[in-house]
């Protein structure tokens, strides 16, 4: 075994197991310090554990105070196997997503404000006494949400944010038969695989507190509103070890005013709820198909038709995440369980797939006239969330964040569950893939071989679906829709879904294998090779009706817009922080180059880029280094791919969709074009090895035009329990404004 390893083999000396076991206490209890706010980052460094550009000192070996006996060179040698105890693979069922339950705007209480609600209550000793207001959102009109009487909320949905506890409300929107036989009544306890322990309420935060993971089912012209209520402990020091009980939820690609996006300065603390208004509308509504009479532009109405809305039809997206967003504390609190899905449904993708009106594309997902359910349905369109973990010798969720590369676990989840299986039929499903890991890049295949139909790559279904036996490597929240059809295998046959990224740490993916080399287990990365068995159990009770077109949603036509200025965006390592705020700065190692300036750690109290409302701009996103791959996602509205390394014809043809997120690869660029409309605020762009963006590889851009409530340029929100104040930025690029 090669030193550059990330995790030991459990067949290591003791000696070396026993100092890897030894080396992550003492990792643990520095980062335990850390996240409980008893050592700073800065303290970290005058202790000389960080240099100031945020390397950690020694990062040589084993320990962060000594060499290891075993590290020949300056590289992390391993950390000890999660153990598994009397878990095997493939031995407890998929769970399917837990959905949150839709109810009245009524029902919430207090009634949703367009800005803030700054009643006043208590606040907790521990957060500083005093009182302060039930809501975290920034204070005023510029952070109220826009539109709010033009699209009011039309359905809430009520969730919190909280430590583990015993899930007794699952509902999976699917039979028992459609979900692996599990019984919905039956309370699940929070843990990963029922032979392995109960996660600890400080270990474990999710929304609502528990698993399954949480779905919100939504539909264009049915704006949403999402109270979400902090309910983590007051006390940080109950955190399990890592974790920071401020949160902030992002909707992964929604096209929402920014004080609904998880701005990463805009968290709030435990006792606070904020509403997040979801007005769910395709972008271009304000100039494109404004009367809304292109029947293509539509939600899926409860009777069966269609509800038209206005924008343009080819802005329809279908497949987001929602995860915390909290500043530098992203990669932890998203490990920590803080992640679900979020299925957008439409007059093209309605989830019913036996309504024939012409606009629907008919995708696999179930038949209305068995649940009489007009859209969404989930029989056949499954989502899997797929994540690497690991465990301490309790087997407690266990993290590391001094892996300024990246941090990778060495056990493979989907749903949250160990290595599960899945019961299928013989007959086309959708998958709806999400990689929710930390540092980790998937490659996805069948073990046989087969092939697979990709239809949707982040957010947007494809011009044309594209059939591949194996995936393109996946990024950290890169999502995949694939159909497979199981009709070619007979009952009683098992096909698995193989991990063909090999890792050998967090920067990128070290080598793409073969299926027979991921099959043999002769991996050194514990993550490769089989994570998913599916079991064809039965024919389906219906034929399968279901259809994957030949024409899905054809790019927006944007050659009618000019381009209003270009940008470019390096992402390197060896950043300089050149502001001192201890709140809104951050330290590297990672940072970006904007326009030909020096590399920058975040800060989110600096604008970076402030496009002008209603242009069009084209950005190239460049990977400044060979050693590391970058997933850079940019928030607000989805992009078209120009080119790769220069080059049109190197988009492969299952990213000549429209995306949110782009693998750089090894020195590599893309050039992308979006478009800034419908509304204005602050946003983000940054990378999403969340290691990379909380070390500090992320920057704020911000639309300040979207109407008169905005200031140009925005003040920076300031968090606190008593009350959120704003400060000037504390730096604006040069480049910044038009
Ligand atoms: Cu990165």
């Amino acid at each position: 075994m090669s030193d550059r390893n990330f995790f030991l083999s459990p067949k290591a000396s003791k000696a070396r197991l026993r100092e890897a076991e030894q080396a992550r206490q003492e990792r643990w209890d520095i980062l335990k310090a850390q996240s409980q706010g008893q050592v700073s980052r800065r303290d970290l460094i005058k202790m000389g554990l960080f240099t100031s550009a945020g390397l950690m000192i020694p990062i040589s070996g084993l320990s962060p105070f000594g060499r290891s006996a075993f590290a020949s060179s300056n590289i992390p040698t391993g950390l000890p196997p999660s153990p598994l105890g009397t878990a095997t693979a493939f031995s407890q069922p998929m769970p399917r997503f837990d959905l949150f339950p839709r109810i009245p705007v009524a029902a919430l209480t207090p009634a949703p404000t367009a800005q803030s609600n700054q009643t006043q209550q208590p606040v907790d000793p521990a957060l500083g006494g005093g009182t302060g207001p039930i809501e975290g959102r920034p204070p005023g009109p510029i952070w109220a949400h826009q539109q709010f009487g033009l699209l009011p909320p039309a359905i809430g949905i009520d969730a919190s944010v909280e430590g583990a506890k015993v899930n007794t409300t699952y509902n999976p929107g699917v039979t028992s038969a459609q979900n692996s036989g599990i019984n919905a009544a039956t309370p699940i306890p929070p843990k990963f695989h029922p032979n392995l322990p109960d996660q600890q309420v400080d270990k474990f935060w999710t929304y609502n507190g528990s698993i399954p993971p949480k779905l919100m089912q939504v539909r264009y012209g049915e704006p949403v509103l999402f109270r979400l209520h902090n309910k983590l402990s007051v006390f940080q020091n109950q955190n399990g070890g890592f974790g920071i009980h401020t949160i902030s939820t992002h909707e992964h690609n929604g096209h929402h005013g920014a004080e609904n996006d998880g701005f990463t300065g805009a968290f709030f603390f435990p006792n606070q709820f904020y509403d997040y208004h979801y007005p769910i509308v395709l972008a271009g509504r304000n100039s494109i198909n404004t009367t809304a009479t292109d029947s293509r532009a539509s939600g899926p109405t409860d009777a069966g038709g269609l509800m038209k809305v206005p924008g343009d039809w080819h802005e329809t997206m279908s497949t987001h995440w929602f995860h915390d967003h909290m500043f530098s504390f992203t990669a932890q609190n998203v490990y920590k369980g803080i992640a679900g899905m979020f299925n957008i449904y439409s007059g093209l993708d309605r989830g019913a797939e036996d309504i024939i009106d012409g606009v629907n594309l008919r995708l696999p997902s179930g038949r209305a006239s068995v649940s009489g359910k007009s859209w969404g349905n989930l029989d056949y369109d499954v989502n899997l969330m797929l994540a690497d973990k690991a465990w301490d010798q309790n087997g407690q969720l266990a993290m590391d964040i001094f892996e300024f590369d990246g941090f990778l676990g060495d056990v493979m989840t989907v749903n949250l569950a160990y290595k599960p299986y899945f019961h299928v039929e013989r007959r086309k499903y959708r998958f709806r893939i999400l990689n929710a890991s930390v540092s980790r890049f998937f490659k996805i295949a069948l073990s046989d071989g087969s092939p697979m139909i990709q239809i949707a790559n982040d957010g947007n279904l494809l011009p044309n679906p594209v059939v591949l036996t194996q995936l393109d490597d996946q990024g950290i929240a890169e999502r995949y829709d694939i159909v497979i059809d199981f009709s070619r295998y007979s009952v009683g046959q098992t096909v698995w879904m193989v991990n063909l990224a090999e890792h050998q740490d967090g920067r990128r993916v070290s080598k793409d294998l073969s299926i027979s080399e991921a099959l043999s287990g002769n991996s050194q990365d514990p993550c490769v090779g089989k994570f998913l068995e599916f079991r064809i159990v039965r024919d389906p009770a219906q034929p399968d009706i279901s259809q994957v077109p030949a024409t899905l949603i054809p790019n927006p036509d944007l050659s009618n817009i000019p381009v209003a200025r270009e940008r470019v965006f390096e992402f390197n390592s060896g950043a300089n922080q050149t502001t001192n705020d201890p709140i809104t700065s951050f330290f590297g190692p990672w940072g970006i180059k904007t326009d030909g300036g020096a590399t920058l750690a975040a800060d989110y109290g600096r604008i970076s880029a402030a496009p002008k409302f209603g242009t069009r701009e084209v950005w190239t996103l460049r990977n400044g280094g060979g050693g590391w791959d970058h997933p850079i996602h940019i928030h607000f509205e989805e992009c078209q791919t120009l080119s790769r390394d220069g080059s049109a014809s190197k988009v492969p043809a299952w990213e000549r969709g429209r995306k949110d997120v782009w693998r750089l690869k090894p020195s590599g660029e893309v050039k992308i074009t979006l478009q800034f409309r419908d509304f204005g605020g602050m946003f983000m762009e940054h990378c999403h090895n969340t290691m990379h963006e909380d070390n500090a590889m992320l920057l704020r851009w911000e639309i300040d035009g979207a109407g008169t409530p905005f200031l140009n340029p925005l003040p920076t929100p300031i968090p606190s329990p008593q009350g959120v104040t704003f400060m000037a930025p504390d730096d604006i690029l040069p480049t910044a404004f038009y």
